[in-house]
């Protein structure tokens, strides 16, 4: 199971260490294709590595056409985030956003409102394992 995860990178990194734990629990079901997501220093990473961002954009678009599934934290807003969902809507792709009500932004209605993906809301990372596990299962 090759999974896509999308979290803020650019929209804001308040949930850098989050996104991690996601990440470390995710690594139980399948391959996370985009675990830099999760890197501490990744604006650094990028500045070093030196990729443009059509370079970003392509390889990214190509990690979301081979996934098997979409993973995303979305209690940061983030435009590439949203883009990447709506990508992996129209492409059938299973899709699950998890979101912490207690954050300062509102999940926008056009993933809440949208059938085709799944919205989890939880309060702890803790609380986040039965709730890959049932969506794992679903797509087994
Ligand atoms: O608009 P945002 O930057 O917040 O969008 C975040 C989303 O865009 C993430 O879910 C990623 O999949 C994607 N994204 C943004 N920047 C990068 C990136 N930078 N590499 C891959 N995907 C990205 C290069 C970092 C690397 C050299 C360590």
């Amino acid at each position: 199971m090759d999974i896509f995860f999308s979290g803020s990178i650019r929209g804001g990194r308040d949930d850098a260490a989050l996104y991690r734990e996601v990440i470390d629990m995710l690594e139980g079901h399948g391959d996370v294709l985009t675990e830099h997501v999760g890197a501490e220093d990744v604006e650094a990473k990028e500045a070093a590595v030196g990729l443009s961002d059509e370079d970003i954009y392509q390889q990214d678009v190509a990690w979301l056409r081979q996934a098997d599934a979409v993973v995303a934290e979305v209690t940061t807003p983030s435009l590439g985030v949203g883009y990447e969902l709506g990508r992996a809507v129209a492409w059938g792709k299973p899709v699950l956003c998890l979101y912490r009500p207690t954050g300062d932004h509102e999940l926008s209605a056009m993933v809440r409102g949208n059938d085709d993906v799944t919205v989890e809301e939880y309060a702890e990372p803790d609380e986040l394992k039965p709730v890959l596990a049932t969506f794992f299962d679903r797509q087994a």
